[in-house]
Formats: structure tokens, sequence, C-alpha cells
């Protein structure tokens, strides 16, 4: 007996997640980032399967991979579905990864039932969601966009190459930037599926949910100058130890963010100079990731924040540059696309559920171009960003299931362009953001 097309799909989609979760720059951890020989080497498998989906592909010059169905009928506006395939470092393989393939195997098991579309649909992956390599995150969307910002080019790695540099010697014109006509257009729509990243799906015991809305989110880079001098004879009166000041002012953070249930505030990367043993810290640089689940709650702590922070410094006698990042609004979802995917999950799960992201994701960048909407699937213990992140293949399966149905319900069921509503933002709860 021939095997279930669906099944078959799915067993593939299985294999290459695990496939892509070997592609790393490191021997033991997952990390694959921007303009990375691995980026290369993702693309052109992430093109092979999109090619074998029926898709005809591309891989522009920031290194997206785009996929479009060739169908005679289609129309205007385009139907984008897809999610990222960069990673952060020591990565889980689901984060983007899942949204990516499933988005693949969904259009492979409609091509194979003869499905003949009403608009045009893009397979959409991402170049740099995780804003790992230069800081700045969502370069790949804001890019099909025409919403690059070119500042950004300027930008340093580690390294201290530019974005630019990178760009250029790839090959890439970084002067057509921008040039239209943008793949994404107002009048589209875009759909992601990914990885709750958070624990409400687990505790309310749902493989699939609705996104209602995606948070607020910032990075800022502290960069502090006191200085270094000799561990055994510096009277304390007299130091100015810029690693002691962070360390105030890191408390500082989480201080003031920890008051507020639905924000949240991270220091994930310090550097020390000189960093050694018995000499006083001269320099130090940190990052702070803040989220809230509406721009105005992160404007109003931010501002707290930054006054904190001056003050600790002037007290310490360091010297402070804050320098903002990355500053992204939050956004709401769009209701007739939260509609649509709210309808075809119930065809596959009895209990529905809908939530604000605290994880960000491209959606957050391409909502501010055209209607955009969110599934997302259940992950163990919330964990994401983490080697262990992982994802049941049942709830894979019923992600699957359902994502074929919400395409086709969009495609068929177009919602027209309303003018754009007031983006109220509506309240949130604790339960309601990941
Ligand atoms: O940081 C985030 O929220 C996303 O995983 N890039
Ligand atoms: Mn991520
Ligand atoms: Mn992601």
């Amino acid at each position: 007996m021939r095997p279930d097309p669906r099944d078959v799909v799915f067993q593939k989609l299985l294999e290459r997640i695990e496939i892509l979760g070997t592609i790393s720059s490191s021997d033991h951890c997952l990390t694959r980032i921007f303009l990375s020989r691995e980026m290369d080497t993702a693309s052109r498998l992430i093109q092979s399967w999109m090619n074998s989906a029926g898709l005809i592909t591309q891989v522009d010059g920031m290194q997206n991979v785009v996929g479009s169905w060739p169908s005679e009928n289609a129309q205007s506006p385009s139907l984008h579905i897809g999610s990222h395939y960069d990673t952060v470092i020591n990565a889980g393989k689901y984060d983007g990864t899942l949204g990516l393939l499933l988005s693949i195997a969904a259009v492979e098991l409609l091509q194979q039932e003869g499905y003949q579309p009403r608009h045009f649909i893009n397979v959409l992956g991402f170049c740099d969601e995780e804003g790992i390599r230069f800081s700045s995150t969502f370069l790949g969307s804001s890019y099909l966009c025409g919403a690059f910002d070119l500042g950004m080019l300027h930008r340093k790695d580690r390294d201290g190459i530019t974005m630019g540099a990178a760009l250029e010697a790839r090959g890439f014109d970084t002067s057509s930037i921008n040039r239209p006509p943008a793949l994404i257009q107002e009048d589209d729509i875009f759909l992601e599926t990914h990885i709750e990243q958070g624990p409400i799906l687990e505790s309310l015991d749902l493989p699939l949910g609705v996104v209602d809305g995606i948070a607020a989110q910032m990075r800022i880079k502290i960069s502090l100058t006191g200085k270094s001098g000799h561990a055994g004879t510096t009277p304390f009166p007299m130091r100015k130890d810029a690693l002691v000041a962070a360390s105030e002012m890191i408390l500082a953070v989480e201080t003031l963010f920890a008051q507020n249930p639905n924000a949240r505030a991270t220091v994930g990367y310090l550097n020390n100079q000189p960093n050694a043993i018995n000499a006083i810290s001269g320099e130090v640089d940190f990052t702070i990731d803040l989220r809230h689940p509406v721009t105005a709650g992160l404007n109003a702590l931010f501002e707290k924040l930054e006054s904190d922070l001056r003050r600790i410094a002037r007290n310490r006698s360091i010297e402070m540059e804050i320098d903002v990042m990355q500053r992204t609004e939050s956004i709401e979802c769009d209701r007739d696309v939260q509609k649509a995917i709210s309808k075809c999950i119930s065809r596959h799960q009895k209990r529905l559920t809908s939530f604000t992201s605290g994880a960000g994701h491209d959606t957050l960048k391409i909502a501010q171009t055209c209607r955009a909407g969110m599934m997302f699937v259940r992950c163990r213990d919330g964990l994401s960003h983490h080697p262990d992140e992982y994802t049941d293949p049942s709830d894979i399966r019923s992600a699957l299931d359902a994502w074929v149905d919400v395409i086709r319900e969009i495609d068929q069921n177009f919602p027209s362009k309303k003018a754009a509503s007031s983006m109220e933002q509506k309240p949130v709860t604790q339960s309601s953001r990941s």
C-alpha cells in the first residue's frame, strides 16, 4: 500500500530539521550567523528543498532564500510565509528553522494535492533575525520589505568588519538596497509559524496557539570608562572601577524590570578590560536586551533605567555612553489573520488560546509593512536559545496539518485590506505573554 503523502512529507520534515541542526560554525554547539559559510551551506540546502517542493528559488544578495510558487492564475496581492534560518550562539534546532521547513512542507503537500493558489505565494527564509553578528536584527525581512536601515551598513562586527564591507565582499551591490519594487508590499499578507519559546502552551497542554501581538524590544550597548590600576595598592576611595560600576548597573536593570511582571531585561554580553586578576577594571562594555508587551511601557521603563544608570556612573566618577542599537515597536497581529489561524487550529485541537509573544520574530518587522500573523507551536519546558530546545514530533505534525489549512484558508479568503485601524494596544495580563 502506498504511504500517505502527508506521512512521507512529514518524515522528510523531521529529517531536514535534524540535518539543518548540524550545519554550524562550531563542532560542539549549533551556531549559524549572518553571512557565514554555514549560512551559505544552509541556504543551498534550503533552496534544494524548496525546488523539490515545486518552488522557483533564488538566494538574494542579503542571503535570504526566496521560493516562489509558479501558478498561471495567481494574482496580487501576495501571500508570504516563512521564518529565519540563522541562529543564536549555542542554539536549539527549532528556533526559526521549524517555521521555515514547515512552510516548505506545507507548500509541497498543497502542490501534491493539486491545489491552485489564487494569489502569488512565496516561501521566505530570512538571513538574520537573531542579529548576533552586527547586533541588529530583522536584516533579511526589512530588506525584503524595502525598509532596510542603511545606517546598519556601518555597523561593525567583533572583528571590526562593517556590514557593508561584508556584503560587498560577497559581490552584493549595497547601493541597490531599498531599490523598488520590494518583494513584500503593503497589501500583502505575511504568515509565520514558530516555536513559542515560552511556557504558556505547555502550561495549557496545547500544541498550537495564536499570536495576538509581539512585544516591543530594545537592544542597548553600555560603554563604561573608569581607570585601571593596581589591585594591591589602590585604596577604594581612589578607584574608578568600571566592572564594579557595571555590576551595580546590572543589578539596577534587574531590580527595575523585575518589578513589572510583563517586562523582561537581560544582560547577555559583557567585555571587561584589562580583565586581569590583579588589575582594577578600566573599561567595560555590556549589552542590555529589553522587552515589554507595549511600546509605551518599554519607553517609560527605559527612561527610568537611563536615569538610574546615569546616577550610578556619576556617583562612581565613571564615564558612560549609552548606544541604543535597536528599538522596535510592539505590534498587534492582524485580526482577520488571527481569526483565520484560529479557525484552522480549531480543526486540530478543541481548545484555543492566543497571547502576546515576548520573543521577537520577523513578523514584528514585517507587520510594519503589511498585515501579518503567527501560529505558535509548543516547545518543551518553554526552553529556547539552548541546545535542549525541543518540539515533540506529534506537535510538529499538528502544526503541519494546521499550517496547510491556514495557507489555503488565507489564499482562498484573502481578507480585504481595511483602512489602518488605530493600533490600540490591548491591555496585557501576565497570562497573555510568553
Ligand atoms: O531575541 C528574540 O526574541 C528572538 O529570538 N530573536
Ligand atoms: Mn531566537
Ligand atoms: Mn526565532
